[in-house]
């Protein structure tokens, strides 16, 4: 690029038009209004942050790769290859338009119609609040030639910007930085998953974007990179890995209107939920919005057109709902927009109406086309559609014939619950068991008062392959929803609810895992805010018992089964028993090791919305049909299996 580009947006995005509002020490005072919360996961966003200013250069057509490093001392480097943050002098304050990015709140035009950026969506609060809650944080910037360097600590500049060397045309922004531990009180180390699932996202959401990372931390650099030529269209290849897909293409259209761009990507697949996420400048939208709305609107209305005006919905048959077209759908819809105003409880719901609008038109006229000029794919979608239809008619028969069979059945309760005396849901616990005889261990070892215990028999109906209908008709399940009290789907009351910890207690193995995962798999579809208000945790049985001279230890992993192994001593007194199942444990060991509240260790399932598409997907790999992705996901996320990512 020549320099005399650079002066013409030089000029454009004077540092004169950075706003100065207020100082750094209001943020870490007050650190939870800029990023959230202290925790774990305001410590991500510090990387987040960062990383979204590379990617707006990267939308300004300038930046090509970002990296990412965990560096050995937890402190983490960016680095991008875009124009390099500017340097000039702002004659009205005397310093460096880049020393005012990292030490004045709101610099950088998100938030001052500076015009720089689309971005900015909850937390955009930029370089420098990461600034104001790091140790230390050091820039540096390669521009016309030239390489310029500044520290800062705590958030305050420790020199005036300098030159330390020469880089011919190379330009670029590159930013390290070590957040305060007496701030991110929690954990101030960082988790590779986390970062990766985020940075892929990232990289989905812009096209042509490189995004690499790299953990220094360990002698074995870990390194992953992403980089989709196809942008959201390989999004959704992505999101149907382990599925069949119902027709070869991801369909896919992109539009503008005004400064609003669209991008919308989507494809079926054989099962039978939903998987449509919104995104606005790159954030996610778990509660949707009205970019949302506009997609479905213009979906249902173009397949029912399509349908009636081809004859594949026959006259004397009703219309498609939206639901039975998005019966197994995957898609993405991406809207880029200048003032995104967030709605809703958590500010998470999209409310500009021009962006239905705009969507809803885009969609429209695009997906009219292309099904005139697809009609295999066009028919294949209708009459899946139609398929849908029919079914959810036989599911609410049976949803019907459930809930009165139930209530006849038994007075309103399962029969192999053994409820526990306590009412006040506060108090009470209910511990859902795998297999007969750990449920009747379970039962005498349990506190009558607060306990409850469902036995369950064997694997439950795995929901990610079975449409609502056969879901109704499993007993385990309706056991499940009867005990808990809540109701399901769109019946979910979460003030119903019986019990205020769910338990799930399975074997420590392999077959114990998979019988866990299919419980959550049910939670997580049909009651998730169980799981997002934390009622829903994992029993931690024994693995070992270790007996000694009469005293008794047990040991909850191999490591801790060698640690007390190091302290008792090595002999031939020690009696060593692996538990292969809780139907081992006699009714006292159970309550001793995973039963007793003073003494037991609970997992809490934990579900972080910022990477929605991605729990979605864990679900769906570890239940879907396909092998490879369910190895390669277990190999990749062995913690997952073992403890289910608590
Ligand atoms: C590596 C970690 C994070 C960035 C740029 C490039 C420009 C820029 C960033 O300007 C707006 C304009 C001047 C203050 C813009 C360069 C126009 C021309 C830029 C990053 C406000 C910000 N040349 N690259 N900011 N300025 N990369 N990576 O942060 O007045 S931030």
């Amino acid at each position: 690029m020549s320099t005399e580009n650079n002066n013409v947006v030089e000029q454009e995005y004077g540092a004169d038009q950075i706003q100065k509002l207020e100082g750094l020490e209001a943020v870490r005072k007050r650190p939870g209004m800029y990023i959230g919360t202290t925790s774990s996961r305001g410590l991500h966003h510090l990387v987040y942050e960062i990383v979204d200013n590379a990617v707006d250069e990267a939308l300004a057509g300038y930046c090509k790769n970002i990296h990412v490093f965990i560096n050995p001392d937890n402190s983490i480097t960016v680095k991008d290859d875009g124009r390099g943050i500017p340097t000039g002098i702002n004659h009205q304050t005397g310093i460096s338009a880049l020393e005012m990015v990292f030490t004045e709140l709101h610099a950088g035009g998100k938030f001052g119609g500076g015009g720089y950026k689309v971005s900015g969506g909850l937390h955009g609060v930029g370089a420098s609040v990461v600034n104001a809650l790091s140790l230390w944080l050091e820039v540096e910037v390669r521009r016309e030639g030239k390489i310029f360097k500044q520290r800062y600590d705590h958030g305050e500049a420790a020199h005036e910007l300098s030159v330390i060397g020469e880089c011919g045309d190379e330009t670029g922004t590159w930013v390290t930085f070590l957040p305060d531990p007496s701030i991110f009180k929690e954990t101030v180390v960082f988790d590779f998953n986390t970062l990766k699932q985020r940075l892929r996202e990232m990289a989905f959401l812009t096209k042509g974007l490189r995004i690499e990372l790299s953990d220094l931390r360990e002698e074995e650099i870990n390194h992953r990179e992403f980089h989709y030529e196809g942008g959201i269209k390989e999004f959704v290849a992505y999101l149907n890995q382990s599925k069949q897909v119902s027709y070869d293409d991801v369909i896919y259209f992109e539009g503008n209107v005004g400064s609003l761009q669209v991008e919308i990507a989507f494809q079926h697949n054989d099962a039978y939920n939903e998987s449509v996420y919104g995104f606005v400048n790159n954030i996610n939208t778990p509660e949707g919005g009205t970019h949302i709305e506009g997609f479905r609107r213009a979906l249902t209305k173009c397949f029912n057109d399509y349908g009636r005006n081809k004859k594949l919905i026959k006259d004397n048959e009703q219309n498609l709902t939206g639901e039975d077209i998005r019966e197994g759908m995957a898609a993405i819809i991406s809207i880029k927009i200048e003032e995104p105003q967030f709605e809703g409880q958590t500010k998470q719901k999209l409310g500009n109406s021009e962006a239905r609008a705009a969507v809803e038109s885009i969609m429209t006229e695009q997906l009219t086309y292309y099904l005139e000029q697809n009609p295999n794919v066009a028919k294949t979608i209708c009459e899946k559609s139609l398929s849908a239809q029919r079914a959810r008619e036989a599911a609410r028969k049976a949803r019907d014939l459930a809930r009165r069979k139930t209530a006849l059945e038994m007075g309103g309760l399962p029969g192999k619950l053994a409820d526990c005396s306590d009412r006040n849901p506060e108090n009470c616990e209910i511990y859902i068991v795998e297999g007969d005889s750990a449920g009747g261990s379970a039962k005498s070892a349990r506190n009558r008062a607060t306990q409850a215990i469902l036995p369950l028999r064997g694997k439950i109906l795995n929901v990610e392959k079975a449409r609502e209908d056969k879901v109704y008709a499993n007993n385990e399940i309706r056991s499940m929803i009867t005990a808990f009290g809540t109701g399901i789907r769109d019946e979910f009351d979460i003030t119903k609810l019986k019990y205020n910890k769910i338990i799930i207690m399975t074997d420590a193995d392999v077959d114990g895992a998979h019988i866990a995962t299919l419980m959550l798999t049910f939670l997580y579809r049909f009651m998730p805010e169980l799981i997002k208000q934390g009622h829903v945790y994992l029993a931690l049985p024994p693995l070992y018992k270790l007996e000694k001279n009469k005293r008794v230890w047990y040991a909850y992993s191999d490591e801790e089964l060698n640690q007390i192994l190091t302290e008792v001593g090595r002999d031939n007194n020690n009696k060593i028993q692996r538990y292969k199942g809780l139907g081992e444990m006699d009714a006292e060991q159970l309550w001793e090791t995973t039963m007793d509240p003073e003494r037991r260790t609970l997992l809490k399932v934990c579900m972080d919305d910022e990477t929605e598409s991605e729990t979605d997907l864990t679900f769906v790999t570890l239940m879907g049909d396909k092998v490879e992705p369910r190895r390669a996901f277990i190999e990749e996320n062995a913690r997952f299996v073992t403890n289910l990512d608590i």
